[in-house]
């Protein structure tokens, strides 16, 4: 009896453990675009190129993020970024919803990338995936949604989730709008071990 109380106690407390890890996880900020100090500066998020909030198309709140190319070189890159505090062997998964409309769609090679990368503790890039989340070919009018899921390798200080608009040719048209962008961790394949032994042990002490 006493034992079994025991387990349980101990497989609840593994529970508040990882329900703190999950708290522990800083949260993307700004992630429907919805807040900025000017339409090319987005709250939280490092943009380059042509990147402007705009109030077209959203799929939550009043605002999308419309990017295009820069009209320069052939695979010219247009883009928004954001940092959050990562640990070597947790699986990441970042997320965003894309589209590109009537009248402005892309043509040629212009594509859309969904990027996960991990950065040391001097934002060295140490790893990537790298996904094309829209091209010329896309359904026209219609979000959909995306993900790129990557382990955080040793050395991993920070997660990266980028937003890229490639242009290619140089003065290939049409725009990509985006909405709803999400970085989420899992709690570490060491954590989830610990927590599998303590159910393993809860059902041996049955
Ligand atoms: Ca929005």
């Amino acid at each position: 009896m006493w034992r079994s109380a025991l387990s349980a106690a101990v497989v609840v407390g593994g529970m508040l453990v990882l329900a703190r890890i999950a708290l522990a996880a800083p949260p993307l900020l700004n992630p429907s675009f919805e807040q900025a100090n000017t339409q090319t500066d987005l709250v939280a998020w490092t943009e380059f190129g042509n990147v402007f909030q705009e109030p077209v198309t959203p799929l939550t709140g009043t605002y999308s993020v419309k990017m295009f190319g820069n009209f320069t070189t052939d695979g010219n890159l247009s883009g928004i970024f954001q940092d959050v505090a990562a640990t070597p062997g947790e699986g990441w998964t970042a997320g965003v919803n894309v589209r590109h409309n009537t009248g402005d769609a892309l043509t040629f090679n212009n594509r859309a990338l969904l990027k996960l990368e991990f950065l040391n503790a001097s934002f060295t890039q140490i790893s990537f995936v790298e996904n094309t989340i829209l091209t010329s070919g896309s359904a026209l009018n219609t979000y959909t949604h995306h993900t790129a899921w990557a382990l955080a390798p040793v050395g991993t200080s920070w997660a990266r989730i980028s937003l890229l608009y490639v242009q290619d040719p140089f003065d290939a048209g049409g725009a990509a709008f985006f909405d709803d962008a999400s970085l989420v961790p899992e709690p570490s394949a060491m954590v989830m071990l610990g927590f599998a032994s303590l159910l393993l042990a809860r059902r041996r002490s049955r």
